[in-house]
């Protein structure tokens, strides 16, 4: 049978990628609605040689909708979420709205797709540094276990959305026609200050909690133990901006449960992981990086190391399309499985 879907932030860096995922991998959709701000209500938006037209987002968008996806920020799925839920239909919502309560699944189809069983109301899609590291590690920690993460990132600025991306591409320009660099969205449009992306790192993802880390931080540290079921494990991250336009990377250091554990066994696992493709050869200069990621659905994984003086510690580099399986892909994926409880 097939579903009526919605798509909130129709328009966005996310919103349009849900689009085409929905339409590259022939989701069962009988329609398929655009849903955005009042602003961008009559645009259109041609996919799959069809034109859609772009609605505001209402209430009564929602009738007769099975599943709705939300990309428009935490404050938009905060007022319509529970809209949808009313009129019938399952939320599949990628901002940080209600991925920490306790009743909401938060899920990652590769890694605990069985929190989907039974449920209906709304489903949270992780934060996208948070998917790409947990698809990486699932097989790993299945198999010996899994007692610290240290993570530190190389995010690009896709992530903050299509301004951002805008942003970067403007000062890109003023940089070489030697004029001053407008700085006004990141590292975060509510921050009291803007600094440069162009030519520069940023070590701020969103805003800073009282504790020092900021929110992005603390979402890979609370959303990683959440999705593993795990709040024994030690989980600490670092997250910074790069000038790259998509794709996030990941230096991410782990101390497994078992000792004499080789990189081949680690090599050897990954190798058959879902969404997973290995990228690790040193002597033909092989590792994943974010430009080639771009426009991919897997997660790629390469520079697998032990670390020289704990037993059980290895280092890994971890590059994934964050538009993708950060976001748009694990979204349909997580629609995929809900279809079968739809029918
Ligand atoms: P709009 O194009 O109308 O502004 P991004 O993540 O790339 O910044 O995109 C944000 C998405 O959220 C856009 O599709 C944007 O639509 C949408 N959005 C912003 N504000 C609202 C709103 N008040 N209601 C519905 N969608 C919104
Ligand atoms: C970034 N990870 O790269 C953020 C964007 O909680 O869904 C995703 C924010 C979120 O800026």
């Amino acid at each position: 049978e097939k579903v009526n879907v919605a798509i909130v932030g129709a328009t966005g860096a996310v919103g349009t990628k849900i689009l085409e995922k929905l339409l590259e991998r022939n989701f069962p959709v009988q329609s398929i609605k655009l849903l955005a701000s009042k602003r961008s209500a009559g645009t259109e938006i041609t996919a799959g040689g069809h034109t859609y037209v772009v609605e505001e987002t209402v209430p009564e968008s929602f009738e007769g909708i099975s599943i709705a996806f939300f990309s428009a920020g935490g404050t938009i799925s905060e007022k319509f979420a529970h809209e949808a839920v009313t009129r019938g239909a399952i939320v599949i919502d990628n901002t940080s709205a209600f991925r920490m309560k306790e009743q909401i699944p938060l899920v990652v189809p590769e890694v605990n797709a069985d929190a989907l069983n039974g449920k209906a109301g709304i489903i949270a899609n992780p934060n996208c540094s948070t998917i790409q590291m947990v698809t990486a590690l699932q097989p790993i920690r299945e198999k010996f276990g899994l007692k610290r993460i240290v993570v530190s990132t190389y995010q690009a600025v896709s992530g903050a959305g299509s301004e951002a991306i805008d942003e970067l591409e403007s000062q890109s320009l003023q940089f070489q026609e030697r004029a001053t660099i407008q700085a006004a969205i990141l590292p975060s449009a509510s921050a009291e200050h803007h600094y440069p992306i162009a030519f520069n790192v940023i070590p701020q993802i969103d805003s800073f909690d009282s504790s020092g880390y900021t929110l992005e931080e603390l979402k890979m540290m609370n959303e990683t133990k959440k999705i593993f079921g795990d709040n024994e494990l030690s989980v600490v991250a670092t997250c910074v901006r790069l000038p790259v336009v998509t794709g996030h990377s990941e230096s991410v250091y782990i101390e497994i449960g078992k000792e004499g554990v080789s990189v081949e066994d680690i090599q050897a696992l990954l190798a058959v992981a879902p969404g997973v493709v290995i990228q690790d050869d040193p002597s033909k200069q092989l590792y994943p990086m974010p430009l080639f990621a771009e426009g991919k659905d897997e997660v790629f994984v390469g520079r697998i190391r032990k670390d020289p003086d704990h037993p059980a510690g290895f280092h890994l580099w971890i590059v994934s399309d964050n538009l993708l399986k950060g976001a748009a892909l694990n979204s349909v994926q997580i629609a995929e499985r809900l279809v079968n409880f739809i029918q």
